[in-house]
């Protein structure tokens, strides 16, 4: 294998058509995608589904982003359709799950949901937008077409336990709604006693929503732009504000934003769902978001030795995520593959993974003329920037890490099609569940390596975990 170092998109594709490189390693925006490309006999492109998702996510511990509503207005008003459209040329799809389609059945996403689907968020809906803003206590109230928030402290009324819900006046944005009816309002926003909160215009705020993105990607800019328009079409001031990526995460980490545009990576079953656990890190960097009873369905994913029940508690919280809202989950992108079919066969391509992956270089080969396989040949693969460590233990770069996985062997791989365990250094392993004399319950793992004709006194081997499944 070679590894070639070849910054920016121009200069890879340029060196895959010259025949310089087999495989383009890194992410391809679909804009790059000419007839060049396409009308070339020797370059194969093909997609596959990421195992990710880009969305924007709400800091639920200011408001107004702590109200449900207002998060619920966003999920319903914006056109995910439009977004793939626009952002990605089509090579993405809505979609409204935690768990992307990736991780099959664990995701309640429409397409493969074991159970009812609870709804969709596909299509612009402002009406149902309107309404959750309503629920919450987003009125127009001096009727110039943009929703204010009662200040209650300001007013200097405490909120009450109770709400009258015949209290309601119709809405301007859509004077046909009609609110008396619906239950499930949210008692902590609404103090429509005496009907004197209306009558007090100088209590009202207008309520103001920053979106943030990177700067430089068009990806970014699109979903801002029809984040802030599908807020303006019910009624809610959102604006869009292009920062840095390192000022990006200072703010999500300072708790400086209200929302925020990113992407996220989800390779494997449940795992993304622990970082909105109350205590979680990535939760105490983003969202703030707190449920006790998603928190204890993490429980029974995490302990459960039946299947069937953790599938139920994985459904369950993907599920309190679809009402709840901390991060609107918006689309679904394809990953591109980009590579040579005139040389090398036998390209692997992984479920919600790339061509450039951990098993095209143990698969490929070439042929002779009869098309059987031969050995040898020299697989040439691109690299972004140069490696800044060869040390797998004290690096996180993509870039090292990618090498590196070429190099360092582990005890268990995943299936590129099925993405179950399978046996690799370790050819067999056990999970047993033991209790310490603290009463603390423990999972322990036993792995039996397979016999290598290595020369080793094992004494220098060594173990290392590192945790994939956290989302970052
Ligand atoms: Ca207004």
């Amino acid at each position: 294998m070679l590894f070639k170092i070849l910054p920016g998109v121009q200069a890879q594709l340029d060196s895959l058509i010259k025949g310089d490189i087999d495989v383009i390693s890194q992410f391809i925006n679909p804009n790059w995608i000419n007839d060049t490309i396409l009308n070339d006999c020797n370059i194969t492109i093909s997609t596959t589904r990421r195992a990710g998702f880009g969305h924007v996510s709400f800091n639920t511990a200011t408001w107004p982003a702590n109200q449900r509503g207002l998060r619920r207005a966003l999920a319903f008003a914006i056109g995910k359709y439009a977004i793939s459209e626009i952002a990605y040329n089509n090579y993405s799809r809505p979609i409204d799950a935690t768990l992307t389609p990736s991780v099959g059945t664990w995701s309640i996403e429409h397409e493969n949901s074991s159970r009812q689907p609870v709804g969709s968020y596909y299509l612009p809906d402002s009406l149902r937008g309107n309404h959750n803003l309503l629920l919450d206590g987003f009125y127009d109230i001096d009727q110039d077409g943009w929703r204010e928030w009662f200040n209650a402290a300001r007013a200097g009324i405490s909120w009450k336990e109770t709400v009258n819900t015949s209290k309601f006046t119709p809405d301007s944005k859509n004077p046909d709604l009609i609110v008396a009816s619906e239950t499930g309002l949210n008692p902590s926003s609404f103090d429509v006693l005496n009907n004197t909160i209306f009558s007090d215009l100088t209590s009202w705020d207008e309520v103001k929503v920053t979106i943030l993105g990177t700067s430089g990607s068009t990806i970014a800019s699109t979903v801002l732009a029809q984040s802030t328009l599908a807020y303006h079409s019910v009624g809610i001031k959102a604006t869009a504000q292009h920062v840095s990526f390192a000022n990006l995460i200072t703010r999500l980490d300072n708790g400086d934003f209200e929302a925020a545009f990113f992407g996220f990576t989800n390779r494997s079953g449940t795992g993304f769902l622990e970082a909105l656990r109350t205590n979680h890190s990535t939760n105490a960097g983003i969202w703030r978001w707190s449920n006790a009873t998603h928190d204890k369905l993490l429980d029974v994913i995490a302990t459960s030795p039946f299947f069937s029940e953790a599938l139920n508690a994985s459904i369950d919280a993907q599920e309190i995520l679809w009402y709840e809202q901390p991060l609107v989950v918006m689309y679904n992108n394809l990953l591109i593959s980009v590579y040579r079919v005139d040389k090398f066969k036998g390209w692997v391509k992984p479920l919600g993974g790339k061509v450039a992956s951990e098993w095209s270089p143990l698969k490929v080969h070439l042929t002779d003329l009869n098309g059987t396989p031969i050995s040898g040949g020299q697989l040439r693969i691109d690299l972004e920037y140069s490696m800044s460590s060869q040390n797998p233990l004290n690096t996180a770069d993509t870039t090292d890490l990618e090498v590196l996985g070429y190099i360092y062997d582990t005890l268990w791989k995943r299936d590129p099609y099925t993405l179950q365990p399978i046996p690799w250094l370790a050819k067999d392993w056990d999970i047993q569940f033991v209790n310490k004399t603290t009463g603390e319950a423990l999972t322990a793992l036993f792995f039996k390596l397979r016999y290598l004709r290595i020369t080793s006194d094992f004494s220098s081997m060594m173990v290392h975990v590192r945790r994939h499944d956290e989302g970052s």
